[in-house]
């Protein structure tokens, strides 16, 4: 099986992205052990405090946010990062090549269960013309994304990454200590008869998306014409794995449950860097209006509508949205 270097090489990887890459999972595999640790390592529970997005910082949250910027700083190859954990951006080299934004744990509410979780990152250019304290470095489309990937702290621990040469899954040998290639090209399936979505919304949603799944539970009886399945692990990266093995619609619509934030997932730590994993992989992604990596953002902490996975589903999906 082959290490992540040699792949990205025969790739065409610029050598500074590699290392900035390689530097990024040194701190994952770090995150790895301790959250396999749990209890044991006293990582579990919250702290007192809470993070720009309101929400309570959970301990693991603090200490995978505080090894991620400690160590993509020391790269001298960044010249800034954007955390979901930081209310501001960090600046590092004004000379850097890179910014780096990443949601340290996603799915911080399933640590206390032993449940899956993840760390979720994107690399873009830094641009010249910007000092690095300028946050406005971070406004650019996800479609101008260099990499972006994710590590899932499962069963096993495994990478899905992405330099715009197709998806690939590597899982971490624990035994080397690096990521092997364990699935050279991810494809999401065209079809599926699976969704996830958070069903406790539904009489918040929009009548596009209300209208779209009470026809997915009408099942065989219904305008599909089949049955459907519905999972839901509650923390994006575990949804958007599966979608990448084996295909599914993954979904958090916009909803109106609370009218301060009608979007739940965060455009540049996690709908961006997911969609781009999920088309490299021949998925699609789609607020139900527009791409979701066409989005030039506003904010660095801006949140939008995500539907995503295998490209028949998602189309039909977006298609009751423009009715
Ligand atoms: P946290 O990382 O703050 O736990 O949030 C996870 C998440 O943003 C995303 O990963 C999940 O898909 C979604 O929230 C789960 O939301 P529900 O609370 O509605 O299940």
């Amino acid at each position: 099986m082959r290490r992540i270097s040699p792949v990205l090489q025969q790739d065409g990887v610029d050598s500074d992205l590699i290392s900035l890459i390689k530097t990024i999972l040194a701190a994952c595999r770090e995150i790895s052990f301790r959250v396999s640790q749990g209890e044991l390592a006293g990582v579990l529970g919250s702290t007192l405090a809470e993070n720009i997005q309101g929400e309570t910082q959970k301990k693991l949250d603090v200490i995978a946010n505080e090894l991620l910027k400690e160590v993509i700083l020391e790269t001298g190859v960044v010249k800034a990062i954007s955390s979901e954990e930081e209310d501001d951006t960090v600046a590092g080299n004004p000379h850097g090549k890179y910014l780096v934004t990443f949601d340290p744990l996603d799915g911080s509410s399933n640590t206390d269960i032993n449940s899956l979780i993840g760390t979720i990152f994107s690399i873009l250019p830094a641009k010249a013309e910007l000092a690095a304290e300028d946050a406005g470095q971070f406004l650019q489309p996800g479609s101008a994304q260099l990499a972006a990937g994710y590590v899932l702290y499962g069963p096993s621990t495994m990478l899905a990454l992405t330099t715009g040469k197709g998806t690939r899954l590597y899982t971490l040998d624990k035994t080397y200590g690096g990521f092997l290639l364990t699935a050279e090209q991810a494809a999401i399936p065209k079809y599926t008869a699976e969704f996830a979505i958070n069903m406790s919304n539904q009489r918040y949603w929009q009548p596009a998306m209300q209208a779209y799944i009470a026809d997915l539970l009408q099942g065989k009886e219904g305008p599909r014409g089949k049955n459907y399945n519905m999972r839901w692990i509650a923390a994006m990266v575990g949804d958007v794995h599966r979608v990448l093995c084996r295909g599914g619609i993954f979904a958090y619509p916009r909803d109106s449950k609370d009218p301060h934030k009608p979007d739940k997932l965060r455009l540049m730590y996690e709908a961006n860097p997911m969609s781009f994993l999920v088309e490299q992989a021949g998925g699609m992604s789609s607020t139900g209006y527009e791409r979701i990596m066409d989005i030039v953002p506003t904010d660095i902490h801006q949140r939008v509508a995500v539907i995503l996975g295998s490209k028949h589903e998602v189309e039909s999906c977006v298609a009751y949205h423009q009715r």
